[in-house]
């Protein structure tokens, strides 16, 4: 047995970013713990950490690319697989048009330093505008909202778990998550501190999770109306002279607006619909205002729902009403070390978004961020004409089980004239694929958050290189990607790809030493590519990110700043401190230089969740809403759809099981463990059944991320432990209207034994 040695590696499985010791011996991994010294994470990690082992040692893994030949994925040479992608990519794309090769990106993305260079690079060869993630099964609502009222998609007020005195979470259960637009391990302890302090913790969830159970008080919310309760609560502010700006006053516009259209949505007038009482509404708000320090943070349950735009929006209008965007304990902005726009170039002012510069074809949905709503995927590629979608390439992806409309996506995956996939596994969705291109394992690849520190509750920084050699015969994502631009840019299979990089990297220097503000504006772009020698790929980009960012040394302008040389001599990371209070009005990038409290584009929103709530009112006089709504769940050993392989984290009862109150489950005839069918107009889906009065009356869960038995796929764990795909159940045409987000919870389900 080869000596071992301890190895730091950030984990990249969720947006917690923990710090990881662990000990390798040779090629394999002995153990995985939490490292103690991680500046942020300080030891904790969670069980899913541990499959990382597990996904290093499955011999599901893909080693190899894979390419079809008389109808099955046969192993092939890196060879022989561009070879294919080049005859047959750049023909579609020539014949009918750039627009008729898609690209669907996932999450794992967000995860992974090469991506997240090089993923814009081949985006922008393609030059299609069918650009789609996983983003619109997510948080689109908040980049909506933070776009149209800071004026950048990325200015995403964050809570401040750690000094806050009173925290509201809507649609979130970070104890199991571990945070999401929150960038903070170990959120029981945080929680738990806020409580110790004599803060107050209050949950908005149609179910009692994990979080809520940990919290002050928690109350059950009728799923899709949290934009009611938050308006009620904004309502109450007006109503009882309550709001105050503070020092943000000046540099705000729009509260009046704001007053006005609050006005119909007093708690009296939506208590019936979300099936919160007024006075709870009413105290929940004036407590909110009275608190030291208050934070309001709304997560999957207030985007992935019919009025994500409105719900993530009223988050941020009571944290400013209420005087705490911005503040310390209160909602405030991260300062990243790197990639960080609203701390580059010019202060106070900017261009700020645009959205709807196109639309998709069929049924003109606006293009937000530069990407298309995936709820419009599977429509794209099944209806003729024009600018039909005929070639998808998925990275780090799995529509099939992430997307709604699973089944007539796959129809349409299967109809496709050519499809590339780069992926871990052949699994629900790469098995459509012609080619598969071996992504390698996450412990073979260096790791630096870029996204995730845009949402982190400290400002950290942590650089790791990759703790394990590359298995033979895989290549780095950096490359995979470079040589699929090289093919997609017309230089055919062998393309240059260490030129294509110093393309890259050129570029960014050129633009950056153009950019008024800049710490290197004006200087010359080679006397700066010169100080990055001799780094190439991904870590040649994340030095010149550190150093131009906030933080970093601007090649000599700020002696002592961040370089990527200081994180390698820094294995646990380097603390940048908590968040600061007072980035506004300068990280504020709107032209008008203001926080914009009433975006036309968001309050435009208003009329449809007027008549929504009219509607609801309606059922509720008719004696309450008769049907059942599905949400989804997470839980602590998933990780969306892809971690199902390893027997660590997949082992023990199903988990893939429908949350059914007890009333709904005397009503229905349905008893604990007994297998129900659960239908909507899109389909249908058979799984157990779990009564327990966690869940709200009215409401079904069901976790996202399940359905592996499908024929093809390379999954010998996860096919033993199938689940079913919920989202069989969702109809792609139910969005988020501003957005176009997919509103996957919230679904009008009927249930039965099966
Ligand atoms: N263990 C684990 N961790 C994960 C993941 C995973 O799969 N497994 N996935 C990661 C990803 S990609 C993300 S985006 C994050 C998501 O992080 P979270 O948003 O914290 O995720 P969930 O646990 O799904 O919590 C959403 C909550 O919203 C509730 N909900 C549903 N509908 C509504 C509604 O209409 N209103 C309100 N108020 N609540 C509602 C649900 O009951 C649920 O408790 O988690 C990340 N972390
Ligand atoms: N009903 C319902 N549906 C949902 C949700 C919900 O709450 N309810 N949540 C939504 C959310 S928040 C999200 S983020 C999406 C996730 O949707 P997706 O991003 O489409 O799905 P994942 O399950 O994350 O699948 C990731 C894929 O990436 C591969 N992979 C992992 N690591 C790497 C890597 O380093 N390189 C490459 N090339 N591949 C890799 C895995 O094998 C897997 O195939 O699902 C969404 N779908
Ligand atoms: S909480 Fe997230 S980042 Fe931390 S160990 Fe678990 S999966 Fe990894
Ligand atoms: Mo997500």
């Amino acid at each position: 047995m080869p000596a071992s040695a301890t190895r730091f590696r950030t984990c990249p499985l969720c947006e917690a970013t923990c710090g990881l010791a662990i000990e390798v011996a040779g090629d394999e991994v002995v153990s995985i713990r939490g490292d103690e010294e991680d500046v942020l994470s300080r030891g904790f990690i969670c069980p899913k950490a541990y499959g990382l082992k597990g996904l290093r040692e499955d011999p599901d893994r893909l080693r190899t690319p894979l390419v079809r030949r008389d109808g099955e994925l046969r192993p092939a040479s890196w060879d022989e697989a561009f070879g294919e992608i080049d005859h047959r990519l750049p023909a579609i794309a020539a014949e009918h048009g750039r627009d008729a090769v898609a690209a669907y990106v996932g999450n794992p993305n967000a995860h992974n330093l090469s991506s997240m260079v090089y993923l814009q690079v081949l985006l922008r060869a393609l030059g299609t505008k069918n650009v789609y993630s996983a983003s619109s099964v997510d948080q689109m609502p908040k980049h909506f909202t933070a776009g149209h009222m800071f004026g950048h998609w990325m200015t995403v007020p964050v809570p401040d778990v750690d000094r806050t005195q009173h925290l509201l979470i809507l649609g979130a259960n970070p104890l199991v998550s571990n945070g999401s637009l929150l960038t903070a391990p170990d959120m029981r302890g945080r929680l738990r501190r806020l409580r110790e302090r004599g803060g107050k913790l209050v949950v908005i969830d149609p179910r009692r999770t994990r979080t809520a159970r940990a919290a002050d008080e928690h109350h059950f919310i009728r799923p899709g109306t949290d934009a009611l309760l938050l308006f009620a609560m904004v309502h109450v502010l007006f109503d009882e002279g309550l709001t105050d700006l503070g020092r943000l006053a000046e540099h705000t516009r729009g509260a009046e607006q704001v007053r006005e259209l609050a006005a119909s949505f007093s708690p009296e007038a939506v208590a019936p619909a979300c099936g919160i009482p007024a006075p709870e509404i009413r105290r929940l708000a004036r407590e909110l205002a009275a608190a030291e320090r208050a934070a309001v943070y709304g997560r999957i349950g207030t985007t992935l729902q019919e009025f994500g735009t409105l719900a993530s929006w009223l988050v941020d209008v009571l944290n400013a009403l209420t005087g705490n965007l911005d503040r310390a304990g209160g909602a405030l902005f991260p300062t990243a070390a790197a990639g960080q726009r609203n701390s580059a170039g010019e202060p106070g002012r900017g261009r700020g978004v645009r959205t709807g510069r196109w639309r998709s074809r069929v049924r003109g949905l606006p293009e937000v961020m530069g990407e298309l709503p995936v709820s419009c995927l599977a429509e794209e590629i099944e209806t003729p004409g024009e600018g039909q979608v005929r070639a998808l390439i998925t990275v780090a992806g799995n529509p099939v089980v992430s997307l709604p409309d699973a089944a007539r996506l796959e129809r349409a995956l299967a109809g496709l004239e050519f499809m590339v996939s780069v992926d871990l596994y052949v699994n629900e969705t790469t098995r459509h694929a012609d080619v598969i291109l071996p992504a390698p394992d996450p412990l073979s690849r260096s790791h630096y958050d870029i996204a995730l520190y845009q949402f982190a509750a400290r400002n950290v920084a942590n650089y790791s290189p990759a703790p394990l050699p590359r298995e033979d015969g895989l290549l780095d994502e950096s490359e995979v990607l470079l040589r699929l631009t090289g093919i997609i840019a017309g230089q055919g299979p062998d393309a240059d790809t260490a030129a294509l990089d110093d393309m890259v990297i050129a570029t960014l220097a050129g633009r950056e030493t153009a950019q008024p503000g800049s710490p290197i504006e004006g200087r010359d772009a080679g006397e700066i590519l010169a100080a990055l020698e001799p780094r190439r790929g991904p870590e040649r980009v994340l030095d010149f990110l550190l150093r131009v960012g906030a933080h970093g040394d601007g090649f000599g302008a700020r002696p002592g700043g961040l370089t990527l040389a200081r994180l390698e001599e820094s294995p646990h990371g380097i603390d940048l401190g908590p968040l600061e209070e007072g980035r506004l009005p300068g990280a504020l990038r709107t032209p008008s230089g203001k926080v914009e409290l009433a975006p036309g584009p968001i309050t435009g929103d208003v009329p449809r969740l007027r008549e929504r709530l009219g509607a609801l009112l309606g059922e509720a006089g008719n004696g309450g809403a008769s049907g059942l709504v599905l949400i989804g769940r997470r839980q602590l050993r998933s990780n969306n759809s892809w971690m199902h392989n390893v027997h660590a984290l997949v082992k023990g009862p199903n988990r893939c099981t429908a949350l059914v109150n007890p009333a709904d489950a005397d009503r229905l005839g349905l008893a604990d463990g007994q297998r129900a069918r659960l239908r909507t107009a899109a389909g249908e889906v058979e799984l157990p059944v779990e009564v327990s009065d966690e869940i709200m009356p009215g409401v079904v869960s069901v976790p996202h991320g399940w359905g592996h038995d499908a024929a093809g796929a390379r999954l010998s764990v996860a096919s033993a432990h199938p689940g079913a795909n919920v989202n069989l159940l969702a109809d792609g045409r139910r969005v988020d209207a501003p957005s176009g987000n997919a509103a996957l919870n919230g679904i009008p389900v009927e249930l039965v034994p099966a």
